[in-house]
């Protein structure tokens, strides 16, 4: 049920319903009679206005009763805007500057009021229209390093990670989307599936009579709910990245909940990979797009390295949480134990990522949540062909993820199934 007083936003109210917030007023200059208003939201659940006023910008994003993807038959609470502020303010402080900057919060209204990214774009666009970003592999390595890192026991007072812990244990109905969107739909028929068909019915019949790939989705579904490790942004995709040039944000965090680290790095290379995939279905000649799918290759390697290096670097110098105190180690001349427990919790994180990576393949080509990656390929022969390769790849991935050893290997392995080797 909504908050007494809770109303949608429109483009012909929200200029004057937030006019009286001085936070607004001051950004936008003028008064409400000077602003303009876009409606931009292109996600599957929100409200998103650009307001436009003679001084600048500013993001006014609400959240809907329910999902907007598939229409009020599919209530969703609007507390999921409590959990994205609370994400948001938890973010900016772990890795500052990562995140928009929040202006205001309306807890009845499920508004949050934040900083527009002047010129940026969503990653997954550039992604899809050939469009490099430097930096942005160390950007997000970094970004889910310093998150999770600083929400774990290995990081944060054990008492106010509890409360945490709490505090998100409560998103219960985005965390049941992803329990049943990601985990388990794409294994079945389920009613809102949606595969390109014909093409790829065998294969999608081949996967859903796989039992040891559905057991090993599962086991991943297992240690989704049952690790509450860290605190994930449980939507890590490339569509949740704004980019311009060397700079970038993290936006969306409403899925934030507790859980294992590797969800938020398997989901997010996961995207660039099937960004890689969906490469031949954007080029106008063959080959035309080789280089940039060289370029996404290595931008997902980097992620991983990146991730790694910030890991270990906080590992050495910020391990202030519960978890291997350094009075065990460092603090006894036993630093080699402190790099091999370090070195096995990278392993972990790792295994637990590539098995992530290949079910977010699986449900945003077998579920209700697609990719625009894909989507935007038009010829659905074409399409199916690159979403094939990334079925494939998943598959592989979540089989095998406790004997694959490094970036390097997954990178080959796309390669192989790009060009029909495997
Ligand atoms: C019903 S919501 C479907 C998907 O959209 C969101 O962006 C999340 O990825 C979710 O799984
Ligand atoms: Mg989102």
């Amino acid at each position: 049920m909504s908050p007494e007083g809770y109303a949608p936003l429109s483009t012909e109210t929200v200029a004057a319903r937030l006019a009286p917030l001085p936070a607004v007023a001051q950004r936008l200059g003028g008064g409400p009679a000077d602003w303009t208003a876009a409606e931009v939201g292109d996600g599957n659940l929100n409200l998103v206005f650009i307001l436009t006023g003679p001084k600048g910008q500013l993001i006014a994003k609400q959240a809907l009763p329910y999902v907007r993807l598939v229409g009020d038959s599919w209530p969703l609470p609007l507390e999921r805007s409590w959990f994205e502020y609370n994400a948001l303010v938890r973010h900016a402080a772990r890795d500052p500057g990562s995140v928009p900057e929040v202006y205001h919060f309306d807890r009845d209204q499920a508004l949050i009021v934040m900083e527009f990214m002047t010129g940026h774009r969503i990653l997954r666009r550039d992604l899809i229209d050939g469009v490099e970003h430097p930096g942005i592999a160390d950007f997000l390595g970094r970004f889910c390093a310093r998150t999770l890192f600083l929400s774990s026991d290995l990081g944060m007072p054990t008492p106010e990670r509890k409360a945490d812990l709490a505090l998100f244990a409560a998103n219960v109905a985005l965390c049941d989307i992803t329990e049943s969107l990601v985990f388990t739909d794409p294994y079945w028929d389920a009613p809102l599936n949606r595969h390109t068909s014909p093409q790829l019915d065998p294969l999608v019949a081949e996967l859903r009579a796989d039992a040891v790939l559905k057991v090993e989705a599962q086991h991943l579904k297992s240690a989704f709910c049952a690790n509450a490790e860290a605190l994930l942004h449980g939507d890590l995709h490339t569509g949740s990245v704004m980019a311009l040039g060397e700079h970038a944000v993290v936006i969306d965090p409403e899925f934030a909940v507790y859980g294992p680290m590797g969800f938020d790095v398997g989901m997010l290379i996961s995207n660039f990979l099937m960004a890689y995939h969906a490469q031949p279905g954007h080029e106008s000649t063959p080959g035309a797009r080789a280089a940039f799918g060289d370029w996404i290759l290595a931008a997902a390697s980097d992620i991983w390295l990146h991730f790694a290096d910030e890991f270990s670097a906080l590992w050495r110098t910020q391990r202030t949480g519960i978890l291997y105190p350094p009075k065990l180690y460092e603090d006894q001349g036993q630093i080699l134990a402190s790099e091999q427990a370090l070195t096995e919790r990278l392993a972990a994180i790792w295994t637990d990522a590539m098995g992530f990576c290949g079910v977010e393949m699986h449900r945003r080509i077998l579920g209700l949540a697609h990719n625009a990656d894909f989507e935007a390929i038009a010829d659905t022969d074409r399409r199916a062909a690159c979403e094939a390769r990334s079925l494939r790849l998943g598959r592989q991935l979540i089989r095998t993820r406790r004997s694959i050893r490094g970036m390097d290997e997954v990178c080959a392995l796309a390669r192989r199934i790009d060009e029909g080797f495997a």
